[in-house]
């Protein structure tokens, strides 16, 4: 039978003694404490007015509150809208615009929410005006249905039209109950949270598998190096992005005495090389369970908890999820070739929010999601992952689309145009640079630009370098060639 998120949760709770946040203050110590306080806050946002379907944008600091925030917004059937707090408010406005949400919840620290919009704040310790809100204890909530949207999450397009992914409880509940099959967790687990709180990665696939299993977790504001040794020894499973690990092992105190208790480390977002696969091994004695995953369609391939791990390899297919790799008019391929991979499932969100434009590009004829990501299967059925089709950097398992910074550049003053390109990194996986051609006598600085162009970008969407050069490189269908800039940047010293 179809479940909403809060009947998976509230099905799997357990005791409400067991405990939910360990070593973490916020007043969410057991999973009574949580049912009382997501219970306060959806007769709050009820009481305020929030209906089914309805949107709710938050763009607030990671805290114990966003948890309970998360899982009030659920109750009540809103469409939950998470934002990145790096975002400036000119990215925000168009956001908002796009969402057209019946209530936004920002940080007091930032100025007013642009636009008309009804608006509250709320802090990282949980107080603001939101918790001024009337409230009616009685208040019914409300019935739901699992094709239901839950999250707006959006992807590119901040500077252009917005994407948001509109995913439903549905694909969210066979995510969740996937992972926690997959990935053995139990109510014994303890979850070390070190992700955001507004990336299908920390928001859902950690976060779910804790709430599906009666788990509990250390809830870490930010990524910390040495506060993440200090609670490792208290916890059993870590989820994370590549640069986390390598982070880590920069220290020498992650090492195999101090992660003796842990029973899986997860890494996905963005590809972990061999090498980093190996310095793991190496340090800690244990391998990292590497999975792939995508906003739209939640997590798709994992390698196996028990049986072979292979470095450089995503693993099977999920359970329920069907992904098959094809050519360029989407033949299936046999093992071994790299094509296009695609995707279907209950996973697999409906579409883009009122983005009907877009769902002959999204998904095939016959209902297969493309993902812009290639790769082949192997012998075993494991998938590998070689490219990208789509324009795209991963940097820190953070996305940036090439042309949502290009625009930005092409808009400062004697900018004629840019190409803006991942380069390798150490830290990062992939650093984004840019390559910017001035107009006609026009001397450019590359760190006014950078400047400049902090005003309108996210901080780590701004490029650590940008080079000025005479004029971009282009292929004989006129566009630039990017794979040329990436030979060229391999000369720059930094
Ligand atoms: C921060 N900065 C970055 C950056 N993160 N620059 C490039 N890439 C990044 N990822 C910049 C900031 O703008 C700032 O620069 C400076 O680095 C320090 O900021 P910070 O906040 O102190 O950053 P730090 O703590 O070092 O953050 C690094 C990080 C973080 C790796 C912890 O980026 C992170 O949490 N990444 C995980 C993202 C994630 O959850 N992705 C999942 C997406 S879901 P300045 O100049 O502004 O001061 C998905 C699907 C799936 O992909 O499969 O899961
Ligand atoms: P996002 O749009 O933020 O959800 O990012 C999804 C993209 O992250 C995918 O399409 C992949 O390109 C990439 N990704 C996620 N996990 C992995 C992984 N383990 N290896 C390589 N790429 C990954």
């Amino acid at each position: 039978m179809s479940q909403t998120l809060p009947e998976l949760f509230a099905a799997r709770a357990p005791e409400p003694s067991r405990p939910f946040l360990r070593d973490t203050p916020g007043g969410l110590d057991t999973y009574l404490d949580l049912e009382t306080e997501v219970r306060r806050w959806a007769c709050r946002l009820m009481a305020a007015g929030i209906r089914p379907g309805d949107r709710v944008v938050y763009q607030v600091e990671k805290s114990p509150a966003v948890l309970t925030l998360h899982l009030a917004l659920l109750r009540c059937g809103a469409i939950q809208v998470p934002v990145n707090p790096a975002y400036p408010d000119r990215e925000v406005a168009v956001l908002l615009a796009d969402a057209d949400p019946a209530l936004v919840i920002r940080d007091p620290a930032r100025v007013a929410v642009p636009g008309a919009w009804q608006s509250v704040t709320l802090d990282a310790n949980g107080t603001g005006t939101a918790r001024e809100l009337a409230n009616d204890d009685d208040i019914a909530m409300p019935t739901l249905r699992s094709t239901d949207g839950v999250a707006l999450l959006y992807t590119s397009g901040t500077t252009g039209r917005p994407k948001g992914a509109l995913l439903t409880h549905a694909n969210l509940v066979h995510n969740a109950k996937t992972l926690v099959d997959a990935w053995g967790f139990t109510h014994d687990d303890v979850l070390l949270h070190i992700l955001p709180l507004f990336h299908t990665h920390g928001l859902f696939a950690a976060t779910h598998c804790v709430l599906a299993s009666g788990a509990s977790l250390v809830l870490l504001p930010t990524f910390d190096v040495l506060r993440s040794l200090e609670a490792l020894p208290h916890c059993s499973v870590l989820m994370g992005v590549p640069t986390h690990y390598s982070r880590l092992l920069a220290d020498h105190r992650f090492n195999a005495s101090l992660v003796r208790g842990m029973r899986l480390f997860v890494s996905g977002s963005a590809p972990m090389s061999p090498a980093l696969h190996a310095a793991f091994e190496a340090q800690t004695g244990r391998t990292v369970l590497e999975r792939y995953g995508m906003t739209e369609t939640s997590m798709l391939a994992s390698n196996p908890l028990d049986g072979v791990r292979k470095p450089g390899s995503v693993g099977p297919p999920l359970p329920g999820v069907a992904v098959r790799v094809v050519d360029d008019v989407e033949t299936p391929l046999v093992t071994r070739s790299v094509g296009h991979v695609q995707v279907r499932g209950p996973n697999v969100f409906g579409g883009y929010w009122r983005r009907p434009d877009l769902a002959d590009k999204t998904f095939t004829d016959d209902g297969w999601f493309r993902t812009g990501d290639l790769g082949a299967f192997d012998s075993d059925g494991y998938l590998e992952l070689v490219g990208r089709s789509k324009d795209l950097i991963i940097s820190g398992g953070l996305n940036i689309y090439p042309q949502d910074v290009e625009d930005v550049l092409d808009a400062l003053v004697g900018v004629r145009e840019s190409a803006v390109f991942g380069v390798p990194d150490q830290d990062l996986g992939e650093r984004i640079v840019a390559v910017v051609v001035a107009d006609e006598s026009v001397d450019l600085d590359p760190e006014e630009l950078r400047s400049a162009a902090r005003q309108r970008l996210a901080g780590y969407q701004v490029p650590k370098r940008i080079v000025i050069v005479e004029s971009l490189p282009r292929n004989a269908m006129g566009k630039v060639a990017k794979t040329v800039l990436r030979e060229v940047a391999k000369e720059w010293t930094t």
